[in-house]
């Protein structure tokens, strides 16, 4: 389902006109830094984005609101079997649609009677947001909710003030009563022309959950922490800016692109194992996310029995390992020369471990990370890692190989930013470079690595 998360013409516009007002005068995009929960965010490059409500039951995407409760009755729900393919899959962190757009809620919300305790399932006395926010938990993911602003249920939907309130009590009972949430997602869809109260929403939020990050549009400007991308196809345009721009306010807003396991679909539908996304499709999904600087998260689908269906399993997995497995053989720290002492900092970029990093020297605007190998290697993609926390730095960049006479480029780009994976035809070269052509300060690179992953037959 095609989406439009625009929350531009729901959310008051004073709150920009202040902005616009701010003592702090003019902005320059090298001065905006991530807060330490961003870069701490963006660390975990993968999530999982659950939907399961009544909708599973009755082969919908988008309910009207008007389910009976009584036909949420999974028989054989073990949220255990999901965190194990989550963390399979690679994903670090998982957010559950507390309520979709129908207005169901997955816990016995004190607000309304649609939910989970006028459901069959444990006679009404059971939460499925506790169960999934414990066995995160225990599994070592971090959690978040959605909680979708449109209801199609609630009667006091027609009435703004009305439902600011009780989307505010639901959003007080989940930000109070789960533990840490890592994420808050804010969809737009179907709110157009719905006037929401956001200020106070987020304050509510933020009064519980002062580290949690808000993903909205990029509408949601002076709160939203973490954009859209902009599709649900699992692709991050280039380039990708950490800093965005909007009615000439910046912010530090990585992007996250959020795209279904089985296309186009969010919630589990019977007989519709064809449209499972093939392996291929998420590698390639993974390079065009992760691999430019974006955070990935996959909408898996529990089926009306609660369970994820196996074969959605079974590429879960196929897909963690396939990421471990083609960046798992760096060719930098096995086969390269230590730089010579004078450039000893370097090895920082070129240890294989994005703990450490090399800082070009003081100052710089353009600098040089050179790597020599004993031998000529042979490569096809290189993954390169910048540091965030100073700020997006390095503005343009080529991947250089020395062909015995001159320096070849390989790659060229703008940003880096957290990660950028390159892939190019094979080239053997026994010097390479990153030629950074420019940076607003010196550039900080946590690595430079390099792969052959398409090996001749
Ligand atoms: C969209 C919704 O309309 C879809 O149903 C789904 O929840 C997706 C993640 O966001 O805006």
């Amino acid at each position: 389902m095609t989406t439009i998360r625009r929350l531009a013409c729901i959310f008051s516009t004073c709150c920009f006109l202040s902005l616009a007002a701010s003592p702090s005068g003019a902005q320059n995009f090298s001065d905006i830094k991530p807060s330490p929960q961003q870069v701490e965010w963006q660390e975990l490059e993968i999530g999982a984005l659950i939907h399961f409500g009544t909708n599973s039951f009755l082969d919908r995407e988008w309910g009207d609101g008007k389910a009976d409760p009584k036909v949420f009755n999974p028989t054989q729900l073990d949220v255990d079997q999901w965190m194990r393919a989550i963390q399979a899959a690679g994903a670090r962190y998982v957010i559950l649609v507390a309520k979709h757009h129908d207005g169901f809620c997955l816990w016995p919300s004190e607000q309304t009677d649609y939910s989970v305790k006028s459901s069959p399932w444990m006679n009404g006395k059971g939460d499925v947001v506790r169960i999934v926010s414990d066995a995160a938990k225990k599994h070592g993911l971090k959690f978040g909710v959605y909680l979708s602003p449109w209801d199609r249920h609630e009667p006091r939907y027609a009435d703004s003030k009305e439902y600011d309130k009780y989307y505010a009590a639901q959003l007080d009972e989940l930000a109070s009563g789960y533990g840490n949430l890592v994420e808050f997602w804010l969809d737009g869809a179907g709110s157009g022309g719905h006037v929401y109260n956001f200020p106070k929403i987020i304050e509510e939020l933020r009064m519980y959950q002062p580290n949690t990050l808000v993903f909205a549009d990029t509408a949601l400007f002076e709160y939203g922490d973490i954009r859209w991308v902009g599709n649900e196809d699992g692709t991050v345009p280039f380039e990708n800016w950490n800093v965005v721009d909007r009615h000439g306010y910046l912010r530090w807003r990585p992007a996250e692109a959020d795209t279904p396991l089985r296309e186009k679909h969010w919630f589990w539908h019977p007989n519709d194992e064809a449209s499972l996304k093939s392996l291929e499709k998420l590698i390639a999904t993974y390079d065009e996310t992760v691999g430019r600087g974006a955070q990935l998260v996959l909408g898996l689908a529990p089926d009306n029995r609660g369970l994820l269906p196996e074969v959605d399993v079974k590429r879960l997995e196929e897909f963690g390992a396939a990421i471990r497995q083609r960046y798992s053989n760096n060719l930098v720290p096995k086969s390269h020369v230590p730089a010579p002492a004078p450039s000893r900092s370097q090895e920082a970029a070129l240890d294989g471990d994005p703990d450490t990093f090399w800082s070009a020297p003081a100052g710089s605007h353009h600098s040089m990370l050179e790597v020599n190998f004993a031998k000529p290697v042979t490569f096809d993609h290189a993954l390169l890692m910048e540091r965030l926390h100073n700020g997006q730095r390095v503005h343009e960049f080529r991947i250089e190989a020395w062909d015995g006479r001159e320096w070849r480029s390989v790659a060229a780009g703008s940003a880096i930013g957290h990660k950028r994976i390159e892939t190019f035809p094979a080239v053997t070269a026994s010097r390479v470079r990153l030629n950074i052509l420019s940076s607003t300060a010196e550039a900080e690179i946590r690595e430079l690595q390099l792969f052959l992953l398409n090996r001749a037959k």
